[in-house]
């Protein structure tokens, strides 16, 4: 059965691939899976029919048969368990990559998110010049954890898996920051995942759906 997804009618980003249905393409490209997409404008991912598949009115969504699921660790673990490829078989190894797709957002996307919102949402505000090194320090704090782990090595646990997938399309928020860069090691761990074919057939799916919009006030977001 092919998937469904829903994605931005028009991407706040500008089709930089920064919207959350990038991650769940990958995944999908990743195993092979072809998918729909059904572009939602701001205002209807706040009406009752999109209400009902996403309770917090956001996407992506992924629909398959009579199944809805939202929030995109779950689906990519979704993907990840009905399909080969995103995933080790060894059961010990597939516990340490689902771990990380865990810590991906649940540890390092906070405080990256935070960033976002005090430089995008809060910059006039008047405590912001005080507050903005305590966040950019708190997303360093990760990020010297998250390289130590990494060191040299390619991937965060021997070969590429949903725990990869789910911690570089994080990390790829960081890019315009200049913080990455700080990294050496991190910054290549993004390239290599941008590097994959699979990311880049999802990246230039998600460009032509901006592409193909004409040019026009884009609608805010919540930088989330
Ligand atoms: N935890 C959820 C998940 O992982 O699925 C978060 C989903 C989410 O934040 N969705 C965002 C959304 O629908 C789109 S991706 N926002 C609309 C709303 O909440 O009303 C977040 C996003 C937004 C904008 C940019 N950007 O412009 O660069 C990048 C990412």
């Amino acid at each position: 059965m092919i998937p469904t997804i829903t994605a931005f009618e028009q991407s706040p980003d500008r089709g930089m691939g920064l919207a959350r249905d990038t991650r769940v393409r990958w995944a999908l490209e990743e195993v092979g899976q072809s998918y729909e997409v059904r572009l939602v404008s701001f205002r209807a991912m706040k009406e009752p029919a999109h209400l009902a598949l996403h309770p917090f009115g956001q996407i992506p969504t992924y629909e398959e048969g009579d199944l809805a699921l939202f929030e995109t660790g779950a689906i990519v673990f979704h993907i990840a368990e009905r399909h080969a490829g995103l995933l080790p078989d060894d059961a010990n190894a597939r516990a340490r990559a689902i771990t990380w797709m865990f810590a991906a957002v649940n540890t390092v996307e906070p405080p990256i998110l935070e960033l976002g919102n005090a430089k995008l949402l809060e910059g006039d505000r008047p405590w912001n010049r005080e507050r903005l090194p305590l966040v950019e320090e708190r997303v360093r704090n990760r990020l010297n954890q998250l390289s130590a782990r990494l060191g040299n090595a390619d991937w965060l646990d021997g070969t590429f898996s949903a725990g990869d997938l789910m911690m570089v399309s994080v990390l790829l928020r960081l890019k315009s920051s200049g913080i990455l860069g700080e990294y050496p090691n991190l910054s290549a761990y993004v390239a290599r995942g941008e590097a994959r074919p699979a990311y880049r057939r999802a990246f230039d799916a998600q460009l032509a759906v901006f592409k193909s919009k004409p040019p026009g006030r884009l609608e805010g977001a919540a930088n989330n």
